[in-house]
């Protein structure tokens, strides 16, 4: 019995250990990035791909269409802030699928969803506002 009641209490305790390693890796990410000396002797081709890409962000916005390019795929939004993305009001393009780009029209007033990738974004969903 107690052999048993130890074995449970290390396992909590690797659990515990483990949550704290998980907190520390995004040190070690910018640690990797803030050494290019020892990178540079390395392969190229590795160097290119180091500054990772930006983490994809979901967000979601309201706004106005304001164009639609159905041959670029995109769609224009005259778009409120958007918190998640630091992003204040703004017009801009978004890449979006057909389905979007035929469902909306110019001047329609929407909802949208959209995932942001740096400064570019994809409206992902469109709802028109009655
Ligand atoms: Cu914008």
């Amino acid at each position: 019995m107690k052999h048993a009641r130890l074995t449970i209490a290390l396992g909590l305790a690797a659990l515990t250990a483990a949550c704290g390693k998980k907190a520390e890796t995004p040190v070690a990410v910018e640690t990797n990035q803030a050494a290019p000396a020892a990178a540079m002797s390395g392969d190229m081709g590795n160097m290119a791909m180091a500054p990772a890409a930006p983490a994809s962000i979901m967000a979601k916005g309201h706004g106005t269409v304001t164009a639609i390019d159905k041959a670029a795929g995109t769609i224009t939004l005259n778009h409120g802030p958007i918190p998640e993305a630091k992003w204040p009001a703004m017009t801009m393009a978004f890449k979006a699928a057909s389905a979007i780009t035929d469902a909306a029209k110019v001047g329609d007033k929407v909802d949208f969803d959209v995932t942001l990738v740096g400064s570019a974004g994809e409206v992902t969903a469109i709802q028109k506002k009655p």
